[in-house]
């Protein structure tokens, strides 16, 4: 274990895939070591500038982050890709032309990744990921760029782990500024609307003029900081330069002004207690007593005879033991 800890921070690729299996696992005994693991690597993770690539299925979210990784490998930085996609154990992963694999990329030394743990709530892969992102920390990645599935929750998970959001548009795609929830948008760092080529060109150019506008009418999440609408075409890798030059120049602003080390640090506490939800929801479906409550109460709560903050008051109590 202590090898694998090693190894891992040495900068080791294939230590990395191991630990990122052990970190997931399900089996018992591999709990204590996967612990041991995350406490040896924490202290040298933080280091990476943590992207999220969120957007409907199909905008080309898969094809940005392997574009924007060859180019940032190509200038000597390591990366890492995760990705949180709790249908993925439903799907199989393959929705809608993906392109998860990242061929080229996939390619390089100095990228590492590594899809969705399969299988769990959302609040189980997105727990995993965040562990995942520690270990692609901890052996020396520069940049984490994590991307979603179009699917609202797992976008604000996200949003709950990385520095910037950037929330991809494809034009003509049915996904245009009335399809997207306006929720999504206030979520995003920056908006960059994909696929700016060939005939699609045009409505491109048009979407960026329509989410500048819709844009403009948001409270930015920073202050300071309007979220910017660019184009750009990640089959044709036309138009990442300024994608990229956008995110590092908002990182450097709120790394100069301690705005990101609050930010992370709110993002610690959150994790904290959605920890504390999560174990408190396993430890409901552990305990007999309280899980025959839940499951005996739940059909009378679904038709309206039963009060859901009673049953649940219940269901508490049976944990703790009292009556
Ligand atoms: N024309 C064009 N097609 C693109 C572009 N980016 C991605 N695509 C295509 O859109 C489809 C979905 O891409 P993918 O990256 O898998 O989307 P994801 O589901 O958002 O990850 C694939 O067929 C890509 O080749 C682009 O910039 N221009
Ligand atoms: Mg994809």
């Amino acid at each position: 274990m202590s090898g694998l800890a090693d190894a891992l921070i040495g900068g080791d690729r294939r230590a990395l895939a191991r630990a990122i299996t052990l970190v997931e696992s399900t089996h018992d005994e591999d709990h204590e070591s996967a612990v041991e693991l995350i406490r040896r690597a924490m202290p040298v993770s933080g280091g990476a500038l943590r992207v999220g690539v969120s957007g409907a299925p199909g905008a080309g979210k898969s094809t940005m982050i392997e574009a924007l990784g060859v180019r940032l490998t190509d200038a000597g930085r390591r990366v890492g890709v995760l990705t949180v996609d709790p249908t993925s154990s439903l799907s199989g992963g393959s929705i809608l032309g993906d392109k998860t694999r990242m061929e080229e990329l996939s390619r390089r030394d100095e990228a590492f990744i590594r899809p969705s743990p399969s299988g769990g709530t959302l609040g189980g892969v997105a727990r995993r990921t965040r562990e995942a992102m520690l270990l692609v920390e901890a052996w020396g990645a520069d940049v984490v760029m994590i991307e979603t599935v179009g699917v609202g929750q797992s976008e604000v998970a996200v949003a709950g782990m990385v520095d910037h959001l950037m929330l991809l548009i494809s034009p003509g795609g049915g996904d245009e500024l009335q399809g997207i929830k306006r929720g999504l948008m206030e979520l995003a760092d920056l908006i960059v609307v994909n696929k700016a080529d060939g005939e699609l060109e045009a409505a491109a150019e048009r979407a960026r003029g329509e989410y500048a506008a819709a844009a403009h009418l948001m409270r930015p999440r920073h202050e300071g900081l309007p979220t910017p609408v660019l184009v750009a075409s990640a089959l044709e890798r036309r138009g990442l330069d300024e994608v990229w030059e956008e995110i590092e120049q908002r990182h450097r602003a709120l790394a100069a002004d301690g705005r990101l080390a609050r930010l992370r640090s709110a993002q610690a506490s959150d994790w904290l207690w959605s920890e504390v939800r999560e174990s408190l929801l396993a430890a409901v479906e552990g305990d007999p007593e309280a899980s025959a409550i839940a499951k005996r109460t739940e059909a009378e709560v679904a038709d309206g005879t039963a009060f859901p903050p009673k049953v649940a008051r219940e269901i508490v109590n049976a944990l703790l033991g009292r009556k």
